[in-house]
């Protein structure tokens, strides 16, 4: 198991290689080049220079956190060969930088979706947030550009102002889609990228949808433990795994996170844990790490990871903003640095019981 904290180049963050290097147990950075285009390939210079920066802190660069897919593969048009073309190669290139697990995700049009990056508990730290009847009325086919933009010019993901015609135009094509169109659409993906990936080394780990459930009437596949089973038998490829984002799927009081953890953990190259306080089945609050803040386990979680088999990068996911730390939502230091270092300390506990009980 390799610890991690995901880091946005080129200035693009609070946080420093620097701040990361001094995190006790951290390795290295889940990170990615922003502003390329969906759809282009990422060039091998750029990757080379970013992981000599990256390596100057004594951090490596084994995880790439994402690549996006470009919309016509998702949607199975015509044109995706040309884009999935493009995927292969930029695989070539991260192998080349010594990547070794890629997380992306097949979520049809946004990316997470939250109705608040700010949300004050009553301790003074915020949060995100999310309830349900906020973001559905944010409906980009009905809704004006100025209410998507939140907290201090961040957007979402996925969910810049300017892209809001197209995404209305998007949801309406989705809404054509079956769901066996759209798992077909994953495994004409799969089955195109998954030997490159091999062949390169590297383990791809989709993304759960965040929120795991119907949004906008947009397919949500990547949801349920039964719909992760679908996920990985569409190719037994050791190259086509999962990113568990306990928080993600965990939103939901209906899915188990360890019992999925136990189950399919040895197929998870990368996790991203993180602990959410339910406050009804769709609407969540994101909480501390430490178990008692929120409503999922994080003993359990680690544990059943442990046990699977699971030999992937862990970073701590989303933090609460607090100490007076201004950063971008959920990807601030002090919260994360807490929350590595306690996954670090049940890993570390679950590992030293586990090898004195086989003395
Ligand atoms: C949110 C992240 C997601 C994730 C992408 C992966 O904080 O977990 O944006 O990076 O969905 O493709």
């Amino acid at each position: 198991m390799k610890m991690i904290l995901r880091w946005f180049p080129y200035g693009d963050d609070s946080v420093t290689l620097q701040q990361i290097r001094q995190t006790p147990g951290v390795s290295g950075v889940a990170t990615c080049i922003p502003n390329i285009p969906v759809g282009e390939v990422w060039p091998l210079d750029a990757l080379r220079a970013l992981k000599a920066d990256i390596a100057d802190y004594g951090l490596e660069m084994e995880v790439i956190e994402s690549v996006n897919v470009h919309e016509d593969i998702k949607k199975g048009l015509d044109t995706r060969d040309r884009y999935i073309e493009a995927y292969i190669q930029t695989l070539k290139h991260l192998g080349q930088v010594g990547v070794k697990c890629l997380c992306y995700n097949f979520m049809p049009v946004i990316d997470w979706a939250r109705s608040d990056l700010e949300y004050a508990l009553p301790d003074g730290s915020t949060v995100m947030a999310y309830r349900h009847v906020e973001v559905a009325m944010l409906n980009p086919l009905t809704m004006s550009a100025a209410m998507h933009r939140k907290a201090r010019g961040y957007s979402l993901p996925g969910w810049e102002p300017e892209r809001l015609e197209q995404m209305a135009a998007d949801i309406e094509f989705y809404h054509s889609i079956t769901p066996e169109q759209y798992w077909a659409n994953i495994k004409y993906f799969l089955d195109a990228v998954l030997p490159q990936a091999e062949a390169s080394g590297i383990r791809m780990a989709i993304h759960p949808d965040d929120p795991p459930w119907q949004l906008y009437g947009l397919p949500k596949l990547i949801n349920s433990l039964e719909n992760i089973r679908t996920f990985l038998a569409l190719s037994d490829s050791p190259a086509n795994g999962l990113t568990l984002c306990t928080g993600s799927l965990g939103a939901s009081p209906k899915n188990n996170i360890p019992k999925i953890a136990r189950e399919v953990g040895a197929r998870v190259p990368f996790a991203h844990v993180r602990n959410v306080k339910h406050l009804s089945d769709t609407d969540f609050n994101e909480a501390a790490h430490y178990t008692p803040c929120g409503d999922l386990n994080m003993f359990d979680i680690m544990l059943a990871l442990y046990d699977s088999g699971f030999d992937g990068y862990i970073r701590p996911d989303h933090g609460r903003m607090i100490w007076g730390e201004k950063a971008r939502p959920g990807y601030g230091l002090y919260d994360r640095a807490i929350g590595a270092n306690y996954l670090l300390g049940l890993w570390e506990a679950i590992s030293q019981l586990k090898k004195r009980e086989q003395v």
